[in-house]
């Protein structure tokens, strides 16, 4: 039987990655990251999924807390403001970890605090799309840890 799967969790906006903002995002698409995040992940079961509604992504965290082994999400702008999500984050008993395409303490001041770091086991940012790669394999490693 398949373990249960890490979530990878998209936010507002990150559906236009490839159009949005290239000199920042760079031009990768995000079903070309979501290619990224399955080799990176390899045999390790994969949720993969993004919304532009808050909701629908604090739904996919409860859904993590009854089924998933962790969570990786680029939150994107319901970074800074989002109560809920974060709420929802703070029940969640494994690894999460967070994950900006840019380096958000570079940008504006806007971007530079995030409330989802104050839940996440760690915090990734700036190393652009391919970075997502590099947040599967430390998240799958934070797994592996505390399943001993
Ligand atoms: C993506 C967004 O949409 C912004 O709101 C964040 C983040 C940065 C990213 O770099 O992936 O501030």
């Amino acid at each position: 039987m398949a373990g249960k799967p890490i979530f990878i969790l998209n936010g507002p906006n990150l559906n236009r990655l490839g159009k949005r903002e290239p000199e920042i995002y760079g031009s990768t698409t995000l079903a070309e990251i979501e290619a990224i995040c399955r080799q990176a992940a390899g045999e390790f079961p994969v949720r993969f999924h993004q919304s532009n509604a808050e909701h629908q992504l604090v739904d996919w965290v409860h859904e993590a807390i009854d089924d998933g082994a962790g969570i990786l999400i680029n939150p994107a702008g319901l970074s800074f403001r989002s109560i809920p999500l974060l709420d929802s984050l703070k029940m969640f008993p494994g690894p999460i970890v967070e994950y900006h395409i840019s380096n958000i303490h570079r940008r504006e001041e806007i971007y530079h605090h995030s409330l989802v770091s104050k839940v996440a086991t760690a915090v990734l940012a700036g190393l652009g799309p391919r970075g997502y790669a590099h947040a599967v394999r430390a998240l799958i490693d934070m797994v592996a840890d505390r399943n001993g």
